[in-house]
């Protein structure tokens, strides 16, 4: 795992490649992979451009090399079931770019047998409102920036002040975000990983 979590730092994409084929070859469970691997190097590499050893530009290069990892992983992640559980919107919030977990928990969800729908990221409070109505169950937002999330209270109070808060529940994560924040903003769920929030989604669901 050591290999995989240097490419990811170094931003290689072929090296990303040939060591996630190397890990599944190897038996190892996509999810080690994720959390072990890829998470770890990202992580990783987010630490060196707090200490300002590295720039945006390495943050990118780090960015796709994981993504060319997980089109390696997304269909070992999506072979399990189709079972359509119900609709989860997704996205991340106003004024956040940061993709990659929100994209990770979506491929997740949709391994599990839900319908997932991406926003995408940089999302106003009205478009998650919008996106609500319908049939839609869940509503998942991704903050990574502690200037962006607030933006997840302004959309939870967008939910209520449409009359939707009783219909969708909310489940909040991303690196910035807490239990403790969730609870004082009103959301009805958080998790700290993908994995994590595909069983409170369920959870929710069963209430
Ligand atoms: Co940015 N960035 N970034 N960045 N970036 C962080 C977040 C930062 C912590 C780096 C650092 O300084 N150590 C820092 C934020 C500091 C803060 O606010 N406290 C930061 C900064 C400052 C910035 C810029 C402002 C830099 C600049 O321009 N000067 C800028 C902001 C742009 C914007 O959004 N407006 C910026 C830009 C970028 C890139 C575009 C270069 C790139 C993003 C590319 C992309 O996403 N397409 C990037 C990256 C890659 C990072 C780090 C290094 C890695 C983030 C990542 O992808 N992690 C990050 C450092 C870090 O997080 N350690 C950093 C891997 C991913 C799998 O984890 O997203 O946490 P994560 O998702 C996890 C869980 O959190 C959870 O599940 C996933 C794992 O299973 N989860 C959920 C996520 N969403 C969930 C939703 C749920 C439930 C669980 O329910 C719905």
């Amino acid at each position: 795992m050591r290999e995989l979590i240097k490419s990811i730092v170094d931003g290689s994409v072929n090296r990303v490649r040939e060591f996630t084929q190397l890990a599944l070859e190897e038996g190892i469970d996509p999810r080690r992979v994720i959390e072990e691997g890829f998470t770890k190097g990202m992580n990783e590499v987010g630490d060196q451009f707090e200490r300002q050893e590295v720039y945006l530009p390495e943050l990118i290069f780090a960015a796709k090399a994981m993504q060319a990892g997980m089109e390696i992983l997304e269909p070992r992640l999506l072979s399990s079931q189709a079972k359509p559980l119900g609709k989860v919107v997704l996205g991340t919030v106003k004024g956040d770019q940061h993709d990659i977990g929100i994209k990770l928990v979506g491929l997740v969800l949709k391994g599990a047998g839900f319908e997932v729908i991406h926003l995408g990221v940089d999302v106003p409070p009205e478009k998650f409102v919008e996106a609500s109505r319908g049939d839609t169950l869940v509503v998942g937002m991704s903050a990574l920036l502690g200037t962006t999330m607030a933006n997840m209270k302004l959309t939870i109070e967008a939910l209520e002040q449409a009359g939707l808060k009783h219909k969708v529940r909310t489940i909040i994560g991303g690196a910035i975000v807490t239990q403790a924040f969730a609870d004082k903003i009103g959301a009805d769920a958080y998790a700290s990983n993908a994995f994590a929030a595909t069983k409170k989604v369920m959870e929710l669901l069963e209430r």
